[in-house]
This record gives structure tokens, sequence and C-alpha cells, in this order.
């Protein structure tokens, strides 16, 4: 692993902070450089170079200037933002991804990591059980874009070879970073308020049932699919990947069982219209087989450890989060 040097694109983000410090646990802290489009808060440990990933040339000089061999391409504008500005969200999300895989084969990177989500389904996609191989007729430019990101990527390892891996992330709840600008949101919003004692507006219905997964499972599935064998690989576009699924009604009375005072309300809006395009669960037999996917957290357990995690953080005083347009 000591010869391996990483960039992960869009650091600041939900993801890419938690994962950013799952890397440089594995690689070492100099060998995971951070980049975001914004300068972090917070004094950042390790190198921190401020990247838009629209800028292939600035890219590219930082690809040379660290000898990056993976690139973890995080940075994308997600489905309730990408909603606000359609044009925006395609720009984004196309060219940054078009500008990693153009600089991957180039310079012969040894891989590149792509998220995908469950926002590639819609339309006629069965929304039970969802099927790896199955119809992705997405209805948000955010799924959209993800739906063609999968295609260029899987593009690039059959034309040239470029060894990119993919996952379709559920909703992710997690303590260390905030969400932004995503319909899943609401499930890491409501422990915030749940823990300040203060009441939730959900923007979803009681009964919207979605796909989730706490995030130590997904940085998990992301670790081990980035380090399995290039052989026992079958997927180039992206691996359905399942955690948990459950309505913000369940979620909201899992939590007061630790937090009786919760109190919620329902008021739906926009949001609630591209959840109804996605699916409620998920069929990840394929991810299963080939790198031995397995989730460890379900809804009791991601509950009891959020609480358990932003108790810790509130009784500290820390209070602020980087704040994110990213995945
Ligand atoms: C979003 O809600 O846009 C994301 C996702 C499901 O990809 N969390």
């Amino acid at each position: 692993m000591g010869t391996e040097k990483i960039l992960v694109i869009g650091a600041g983000g939900q993801i890419g902070t938690v994962l950013s410090n799952a890397l440089r646990d594995v690689y070492g802290i100099d060998n995971v450089i951070v980049s975001d489009i914004r300068q972090p808060r917070e004094t950042v440990i390790g190198v921190f170079e401020k990247l838009n990933a629209l800028d292939g040339d600035r890219l590219l000089a930082i690809i040379k200037k660290y000898r990056i061999t993976q690139i973890y391409h995080l940075a994308a504008v997600l489905s309730a933002s990408g909603e606000q500005n359609p044009r925006r969200t395609w720009d984004i999300n196309m060219n940054s991804l078009y500008n990693v895989l153009e600089i991957a084969r180039q310079e012969n990177l040894h891989k590149v990591y792509y998220p995908s989500s469950i926002a590639v389904f819609g339309g006629n996609t069965p929304k039970e059980n969802t099927p790896q191989f199955t119809v992705l007729q997405p209805q948000t430019m955010y799924g959209i874009t993800k739906s063609a990101g999968e295609q260029v990527c899987q593009y690039y390892w059959q034309k040239y070879g470029v060894d990119v891996r993919s996952l379709r992330y559920p909703g992710l709840i997690s303590y260390q970073s905030l969400p932004g600008g995503g319909t899943t949101d609401y499930a890491v919003d409501i422990f915030h308020k749940a823990v300040n004692n203060e009441p939730f507006e959900c923007f979803l219905k009681e009964d919207m049932r979605l796909p989730m997964m706490y995030m130590p499972d997904a940085i998990r599935a992301t670790l081990e699919l980035m380090e399995a064998p290039i052989d026992s690989l079958s997927i180039r576009y992206s691996y359905n990947m399942s955690g948990m699924n459950f309505t913000p009604a369940e979620l909201a009375s899992e939590i007061r069982k630790h937090i009786p005072k919760l109190e919620v309300s329902y008021k739906p809006d926009f949001r609630q219209g591209i959840a109804e395009t996605w699916i409620s669960s998920i069929d990840d037999a394929v991810a299963r087989k080939d790198w031995g996917w397995k989730e460890k957290y379900n809804l009791e357990a991601m509950v009891k450890d959020m609480i358990e995690n932003l108790m810790k953080i509130k009784n500290t005083g820390r209070s602020s989060y980087n704040e994110s347009s990213c995945l």
C-alpha cells in the first residue's frame, strides 16, 4: 500500500469528510491529498489543495505534483439542489467526471472511485428489491448525470482499461458530517433536532420508504470495493448496495426510544416528488457475490450509535460542520 498516493476530490462533503480520514488510516496521512472547492473552516491535518473539479489543468497539475495513483471523485451537485439549476448540475457532475477519467487514462492511474446513487432509478424501475440489472429512467438531473456517469465509467474501463469502480449509495446517515442538497437529508437533520430537544418538520411524507445506510457501512463498502481483486468485479458501471430501509415515521419512532419527547410534523415539499420516483428497497446480491458485501448496521443499531455520538459532540461543545454541496 505504501506506493499509493490518493487524491480525494470533494473532501469537504458528507462522504469526503469521513472517507478521507478512513483513507488516511489505511494509507497514511502523507499519502492522502484532500481537495475541495472550498477551503475548510477547521485546520486540516495533512495536505489540502483548493480545487474546482471543472478546472482540468489544475487537476492535472495536482496529479503530477503529488504523483497521484488513485482518485476518489466525490464532488457533485445532489438531487434536491440539482433541481434548482439542472444545467449547472449537468455541467458540474458530467464535466468533472470527464476530467477525472481523461486524466486517469492519460496518466495511467491505478484506480478511480466514482460514487453513484439510488437516484439512477425511476420511471419503470421495480421499486421493491430493485435488481442490479434493471430499467434506469431517472427523473432528476442528478439521477440522469449519475446514470450517464456510470455508463461513461464503464466505457473508460472497456475502451481504455481505466480501473474505475463504483457504488450506488442509498441515503447516508452520519454524525461526523452534514449532507447538503439531498432528498435523504431529513434522516440526518432529524437527529440534530432530537439531541437539541427541538421539534422537527419533515419535508417527506411519514410513510415515504427509502433505502438508507449508516456511514461506517458506506465507508467500509467503499474501501472493500477498492481493495477487491480486479478479476472479482463483474460490474463496471455501479454496484447496488443495501443497508436498511425505513420511513420517516419509523425513524422517528426508533429515535423516541432514546429521546421520547421528540416532536415531528410533516410538511412535504418538492423533495417528496423526487423521493416518489426512487425505490424503497434494493437487491445487492451481485455485490455480495463479487466482493463479499454485507452491512453491519440495521435501523436500531444505527440510531443508538448516532445518538451516542451526537450527544458526545454536543457535550464537548462542538457545533459546526463543514457546509457541503458534495456527496
Ligand atoms: C440525495 O438525496 O440526493 C443523495 C442520494 C440518495 O444520492 N443522498
